[in-house]
């Protein structure tokens, strides 16, 4: 038997410049990720694996430092004759002044630098085809034309998008069909690209995305693994997923409406239950005109009790339109004044007159406006 340990999209380096995201903190995210490439090392040691393989963004070029260029050579030198064959992709794509060009690569490590599919010899009768991209924006179809050669069990390595299966609003970057695999030849495709894993079709899998070892960003909740690949004696072939992030990312919705205080609010952050190590704290509902609300304070108060904590605004301003309308004073007139001009109005407009509106009401009570 033969045993691939395959991973991709790994995203070493990625900025983290969403909000709530300071500095410091977007060091930790990278020092997670990098924390899980070395267990992914680790993981290969200890399951014995014949080889790595990598299905491309392993790093992201755009920020990519020499410190991670010798990292990943530290890492993969660590295999010591256990080959490593890296696919780039279009997050990392091999260009002159990019990592894979530049760091000196320990001799188990092949690099496909080509965006046309070439073959390794991993083991008698057992080829691996590989190919990388070589811009950022490689739109061809790898597959097209292609035809393995020689006898024996083969396999590609490629960063791709199975058409059959696109993630809502994931660009497409070589986009094949799950058809032109066994068309090929090849019995298997070890892919990069998607970041949930995937085995395709289910039922009897000719290839398979890892998805990402660890979540990038409170999109990618759920379980996070790499793919262990076993090729048989008979040239069959039994993919497996492997438990792997140690990561995660949670969303919880903090109802602010039967809050009074501002106090309140900051409690009921506090005591979420912290499922995850990255927490995003979501505020909804028509909040009390009298509560004191500023993420920002908000922000302040909570960050300690969390390894990290986005907290999002969501509330609306809960005046009571239909009762300040009836007053016969100056702030009365201003309510029926906006609502008779919001007549009408749709989405957006309606949001941003509400806004004005809750502006309008607040500075008739003399109160602090934050904009
Ligand atoms: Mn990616």
């Amino acid at each position: 038997m033969f045993t691939i340990l395959h991973t991709a999209d790994v995203h070493l380096d990625r900025a983290y410049a969403g909000p709530g995201m300071s500095a410091g903190i977007a060091a930790a995210r990278r020092q997670e990720l990098r924390d899980g490439f070395r267990r992914f090392i680790d993981l290969a040691l200890e399951l014995r694996a014949d080889a790595v393989t990598v299905g491309g963004d392993l790093y992201e070029h755009d920020r990519a430092t020499a410190d991670t260029g010798h990292f990943l050579r530290e890492q993969l030198a660590r295999l010591g004759q256990t080959p490593a064959l890296l696919a780039p992709g279009n997050h990392d794509p091999y260009l002159p002044d990019s990592l894979y060009a530049r760091v000196g690569w320990p001799a188990n490590v092949t690099i496909f630098r080509e965006p046309a599919l070439r073959p390794v010899t991993l083991r008698d009768g057992l080829t691996l085809w590989g190919a990388g991209h070589d811009s950022p924006d490689l739109r061809e179809n790898l597959l097209a034309g292609l035809r393995v050669q020689g006898a024996g069990v083969h396999l590609l390595l490629f960063h791709g998008s199975n058409v059959r299966s696109v993630p809502e609003g994931k660009a497409s970057h070589c986009p094949f069909l799950p058809d032109e695999i066994t068309a090929s030849g090849a019995r298997f495709a070890l892919l990069g690209h998607y970041h949930s894993p995937a085995l395709y079709p289910p039922d009897a899998p000719v290839l398979a995305y890892p998805g990402t070892p660890e979540p990038l960003d409170f999109s990618e909740d759920g379980e996070h693994q790499v793919l262990r690949l076993d090729i048989e004696p008979d040239g069959s072939v039994r993919p497996e997923f492997i438990p792997f992030g140690r990561v995660s990312y949670s969303t919880h919705c903090v109802d602010a409406s039967p809050m009074l205080t501002s106090e309140g609010i900051r409690a009921a952050i506090c005591n979420l239950p912290v499922r995850g190590t990255i927490v995003r704290a979501v505020l909804e509902g028509p909040v009390h005109p009298d509560v004191e609300l500023d993420v920002g304070v908000l922000y302040n108060l909570c960050a300690e009790h969390f390894a990290f904590i986005d907290i999002v605004n969501r509330t609306t301003p809960g005046y009571d339109l239909d009762e300040l309308r009836e007053e016969s004073t100056t702030k009365g007139a201003f309510v029926r004044l906006m609502l008779a001009r919001m007549e009408g109005w749709e989405g957006e407009e309606v949001e941003i007159a509400r806004e004005a509106l809750a502006y309008g009401l607040r500075a008739f009570d003399r109160r602090e406006i934050s904009v």
